[in-house]
């Protein structure tokens, strides 16, 4: 059969439709469903290699996994574009609408899920046997607008339509419990819950380069138990029957939108011990199904702990392997420990998650007994330990990391620092448990999908290997000099520009000229990551051009992207601000085209995927020692973007690999940033050093940006003249600076071409391949099965 006999049966079959009725939606999921079709066999074959081989699995649990659209993935690694396309055309459909109708999947916040998505691809294109888990919120991450310039918050809703990737498992159920009491009898221990919530299994198989290989995304939903309250329901209080039933669906329906802050809500930690625990069930059952004995557990199954969210998983294991197997606790603990690695983020304080033990012991009774034992026993053989149980609390970071065999960061400098901050006197105890993983993209996403016209000259020139084996790029080095290369290479450029431009003059009535520089900060609005400082250099250029507007400036667009946590009103401020400032300088005919900010709103993955193949530059300024690595700093690099950046987490790798030449640096590094904190006064010395930053302050104060309001933005100068944390005022000069630097550069088009082009070719290394290569030899022992 063909293709588009295939999508007029599914549309026919399963959709109820037929050509002349079907709207986008309607072809879209019936092109789905084939696509799908297409996915099970790779996947039941890989399910039948991985049960006949039985090797070592991997378990990846995320709170987050940001996919974005899958069905673009789809056709790309299922080899199909032409087929689909063709179709698509025989149908009279038009291939893009289609496409671009798919929802995003929004189950993440930032970082942390998007590397969860990426390891995904990763996993399945090596054909490591694996397992993503985590849950299936029916609202993924707000959708975000503005009014008046401020954000504001709306439900995402991506589930009102229909999932087409997804299988329903009703099959693999669990029953998780909360709460109630311990009986402890004959020196063994039941807990007995006063309350049960079902998970429920979804499938969404993930399948790697070329179909070779399929693995699953496992996401659980929450549901009533039968038993939910049927005392009230037969009592005919349907709705306090109800009422449990909506408590229990609360679990899984909404993603927490806070970004590295903890939020420490009860429901926080129920949605934390509900994935985990029906995860951990899961795999028992399947290795249960194989093997007799559970001591042989940690050489069929490794457990990766993405952050600490899912660290209540050790303490569900001992559990397990104490109360119904029987095993003591000395001998469940190292066990354990062998099964599980955890994954640092972040070292912001804030985001180190903590429960009070009051909470933990009403919510999970026998998992703090156990804790309290895990402490016990790893006190008693190192008694200068730091402490699980601190002041009241239960600290995850320090119950990870000592339930785990093997803590990793994720790039060079980060992982140095854990060792010398969060986990310093640990480190000392244990000097050979922290090791790094610095992170990587995935290429079939992050140049192959989003990028097609580089993407065909790269295949033109160096052949298609490069997919699965990134390093192949190199060979793109021989080309800086080849002047019809570098062309085209810059016509490359200048296509995904003027396809940005018409996307933003469509969407949000702003012409761009698409031979200006485009200057792209895209992240999620944070202090650190000092999207303020971006704003503060704009306008001080903007100050520079209106007074010298007859000068040589390089045209730049400025263009911003991303989304606050709702209850943080200082990153609230700094949108607000971008989005005044805008205002302005954009309704300026003195600097004109030369100079414009734009600000779409609701970023997510597929506005990612469209801004960063059109990006001349790529903003990575946070304050030294506050970006843990960063992964759209790959993304820009890997598309030919030249980066301005500070001596921060992957940054720092980077530069090394594409050269100190071919990367604008600036700003302290983290051990100034350390010793500059130590000054008395140094914001407001960095600012009367600095006439120009004093001028930029001065305009934003008197409200220039907010004539209606001119008090508007007194807070947050009066932060950066007091209390100025992130270094905002000590970067800025050299900031400011280096981007004048970035101008020049830009003045030769060829030179900056031969440098994106060296950027381009020396990113190999980040793949998320080398990456989840690196997790699979040094911590989990697991192998591929494809290649075996
Ligand atoms: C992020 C880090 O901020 C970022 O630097 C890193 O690249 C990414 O993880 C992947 O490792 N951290 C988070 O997103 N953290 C949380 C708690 O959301």
């Amino acid at each position: 059969m063909t293709m588009k006999t295939d999508i007029l049966n599914r549309l026919k079959y399963s959709l109820g439709k037929d050509a002349e009725n079907a709207s986008t939606y309607d072809w879209r999921i019936a092109l789905s469903l084939v696509l799908r079709d297409q996915m099970v066999e790779t996947w039941f074959r890989s399910t039948r290699e991985t049960y006949a081989a039985s090797p070592k699995r991997v378990y990846y649990l995320s709170m987050e996994f940001l996919i974005g659209r899958l069905i673009e993935d789809m056709i790309a690694n299922l080899r199909m574009e032409d087929t689909v396309k063709t179709a698509i055309a025989e149908l009279g459909q038009d291939y893009d609408t289609i496409v671009h109708d798919e929802p995003d999947a929004a189950l993440g916040n930032g970082g942390l899920g998007r590397l969860a998505a990426c390891f995904m691809d990763s996993l399945a294109t090596l054909g490591i046997p694996a397992f993503g888990y985590g849950i299936r919120y029916e609202h993924g991450l707000f959708e975000q607008s503005f009014a008046q310039g401020q954000q504001v918050e709306k439900p995402e809703t991506w589930l009102t339509q229909r999932h087409a990737w997804e299988f329903e498992r009703p099959e693999a159920r669990y029953r998780i419990g909360f709460g109630g009491h311990v009986e402890h009898r004959d020196g063994s221990a039941r807990w007995h819950p006063g309350e049960v919530v079902m998970a429920t299994a979804h499938d969404t198989p993930v399948v790697g380069w070329n179909g070779d290989w399929g693995n699953t995304l496992r996401l659980w939903s929450a549901e009533p138990s039968k038993d939910f309250d049927l005392e009230s329901f037969n009592r005919g209080d349907y709705l306090a029957a109800g009422r449990s039933e909506a408590l229990a669906r609360t679990i899984s329906r909404v993603l927490y939108p806070d970004d590295t802050t903890e939020s420490g809500k009860e429901l926080r930690l129920k949605q934390e011990y509900f994935f985990t625990a029906a995860s951990i069930m899961d795999l028992l059952r399947r290795y249960l199904a194989d093997h007799d004995d559970i001591r042989d557990l940690p050489d069929y199954v490794a457990i990766q702990l993405n952050d600490t969210h899912p660290a209540i998983a050790g303490p569900e294991l001992v559990r397990i392997l104490v109360d119904e197997h029987g095993l003591p606790m000395d001998e469940a603990i190292p066990l354990t420990r062998r099964c599980l690695a955890y994954t640092n983020h972040t070292l912001l304080p804030e985001a180190l998650e903590r429960w009070s033990e009051h909470l933990m012991g009403r919510t999970l009774p026998r998992h703090l007994e156990i804790i309290r034992a895990i402490e016990h026993a790893h006190q008693t053989e190192f008694p200068d330990s730091p402490r699980i149980l601190d002041h009241g609390d239960v600290r995850m970071g320090e119950l990870a990391f000592i339930m785990a065999h093997k803590v990793n960061g994720v790039s060079a400098l980060h992982t140095e620092l854990v060792k010398q901050t969060v986990f310093a006197d640990l480190h000392r105890i244990h000097p050979d448990r922290i090791i790094n993983q610095t992170n990587g993209i995935t290429p079939r996403r992050w140049l192959y999908g989003c990028n097609p016209s580089l993407r065909h000259l790269i295949t033109d020139a160096i052949g298609e290997g490069w997919v699965t084996d990134l390093e192949q790029l190199t060979a793109l080095k021989d080309k800086r000099d080849d002047a019809a290369f570098i062309d085209a290479f810059m016509a490359s450029k200048r296509e995904n520009k003027v396809n940005l431009s018409n996307w933003i003059g469509q969407t949000m009535g702003v012409a761009l000229d698409p031979d200006a520089m485009f200057d792209v900060q895209i992240k999620r609005i944070h202090e650190y990551k000092r999207q303020l400082m971006n704003l503060l250099e704009t306008v001080a250029l903007w100050n520079e051009m209106r007074d010298n507007p007859n000068a040589d400036w390089t045209p730049r667009i400025k263009i911003f992207g991303g989304k606050a946590a709702p209850g943080y009103f200082v990153a609230k401020d700094i949108i607000r601000l971008i989005n005044d400032v805008a205002q302005v300088i954009n309704a300026d005919p003195v600097t004109g085209d030369r100079l414009k900010i734009v600000y779409p709103p609701n970023y997510n993955v597929t506005m990612a995927e469209r801004l960063i193949p059109a990006a001349d530059l790529s903003e990575q300024i946070s304050t030294a020692g506050k970006e843990a690595s960063g992964t759209g700093n790959m993304k820009f690099a890997l598309n030919g973007a030249l980066t301005i950046g500070t001596l921060d987490g992957a940054n720092v790798e980077i530069r090394d690999h594409v050269g100190t030449e071919n990367f604008f640096l600036f700003g302290l590094t983290a051990q100034e940033v350390m010793e500059r904190r130590t000054h008395h006064g140094y914001s407001r010395a960095a600012i009367e050093a600095s006439p120009r930053l004093q001028r930029v302050l001065g305009q934003i104060a008197e409200g220039r940006f907010a004539p209606q309001d001119p008090s508007r933005y007194h807070g947050l100068v009066g932060m950066l003249y007091d209390h100025d944390y992130f270094l905002v005022t000590c970067d800025f000069d050299s900031y400011f600076d280096t981007q004048r630097r970035a101008d020049m550069v830009y003045q030769t088009p060829e030179n900056w071409a031969a440098m994106a082009l060296v950027n381009t070719a020396s990113m190999g290394w980040f793949s998320s391949d080398r990456t989840i290569k690196g997790y699979a030899h040094d911590i989990w022992g697991a192998k591929s099965v494809l290649s075996a």
